[in-house]
């Protein structure tokens, strides 16, 4: 088991799907996708009914591509959690659906927010000689680099060297593309503002099957806002937030061909990207309301 009342470390996150993996074997199965930069495991878990049916059609869900937004991770946790030790209630979710899971995108980003600095953001590797680390949702390769991105090593925002110079970038996208056809709905957890957003992040211009997904995101926060009273904002990224290129929302819709892709930024709690241990569970449990009523739109028209 895994409490809400704490944000864990990589080890103890990975402890978790480990002990599901043995706990559950007929519906939870837990893969070492790759590793980051400085040689940590990424892993992810992959979530059925157990019917023993394969290429059904996935849902894919990511967190922590961003390490200080701790909210996040504990909101894919929580998912998991809800999928696995709480199936019963969640199966209509996983009848003609897979979910694969990836909780910890950055896990060295994670780390070093955890033993050095709070508000660290981006990846880990080495730039320049002062400078560490590009920002993963600026390194897909869509657009890249074209609009909010920086070319500065030292910048939160930098784009990186290459599109895809990370591997941690280069292990959501070959996931994403490994699942193509079969991912119906990406889904990628951030932290904070209380968005739900959709492509695209590097124009204006909405793509012609927005009303699609605009449908799904709305059924997210009508879910919440009738569960707790809180609001979320829904739209393009560029519309309601502001443009940045590169991000895997666009790149998982517009490239791996997910035809509902969304970024959920989560609440803040009293100190932006630091919410108090209080604050985990109603939070994430919060968020869960928004994804069941999202996931199962997608699950009743995909
Ligand atoms: O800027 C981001 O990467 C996201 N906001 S955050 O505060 N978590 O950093 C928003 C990303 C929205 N999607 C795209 N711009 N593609
Ligand atoms: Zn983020």
């Amino acid at each position: 088991a895994i409490s809400f009342k704490a944000f864990h470390r990589l080890s103890e996150i990975n402890a978790y799907l480990d002990e599901l993996a043995a706990a559950y074997p007929s519906r939870v199965s837990v893969q070492v996708a790759g590793k980051s930069y400085e040689n940590r495991d990424i892993k992810t878990i992959t979530i059925s009914n157990g019917d023993g049916k394969s290429g059904k059609s996935v849902i894919f869900l990511d967190a922590g591509i961003h390490a200080r937004e701790w909210i996040a991770h504990a909101g894919a946790l929580y998912v998991i959690h809800q999928l696995v030790e709480n199936f019963a209630a969640n199966s209509a979710l996983l009848k003609n659906f897979d979910w694969v899971i990836l909780p910890v995108v950055n896990p060295d980003g994670y780390e070093y927010t955890h033993t050095s600095t709070r508000m660290w953001r981006k990846t880990r590797k080495p730039v320049s000689s002062s400078c560490y680390g590009t920002d993963a949702n600026r390194n897909f390769d869509y657009h890249w680099g074209e609009v909010g991105a920086s070319s500065s090593s030292c910048a939160d925002t930098f784009k990186g060297e290459t599109a895809f110079s990370e591997p941690e970038t280069q292990l959501v996208r070959d996931l994403l593309l490994g699942l193509k056809s079969r991912g119906k709905f990406y889904l990628t957890l951030h932290s904070y503002g209380n968005y739900l957003l959709y492509p695209y992040g590097w124009t204006s211009s909405l793509p012609a099957s927005w009303r699609d997904i605009d449908d799904v995101a709305q059924a997210g926060a009508a879910a919440i806002s009738a569960a707790t009273g809180t609001k979320y904002t829904v739209g393009s990224s560029t519309n309601v937030l502001y443009a940045a290129a590169g991000g895997s929302d666009d790149y998982a819709f517009a490239v791996a061909d997910f035809p509902i892709s969304i970024t959920m930024e989560l609440p803040a709690g009293g100190t932006g990207f630091n919410p108090t241990t209080a604050q985990i569970l109603p939070y994430v449990d919060e968020t869960w309301v928004g994804i069941k009523a999202m996931a199962q739109k997608v699950v009743d028209k995909y």
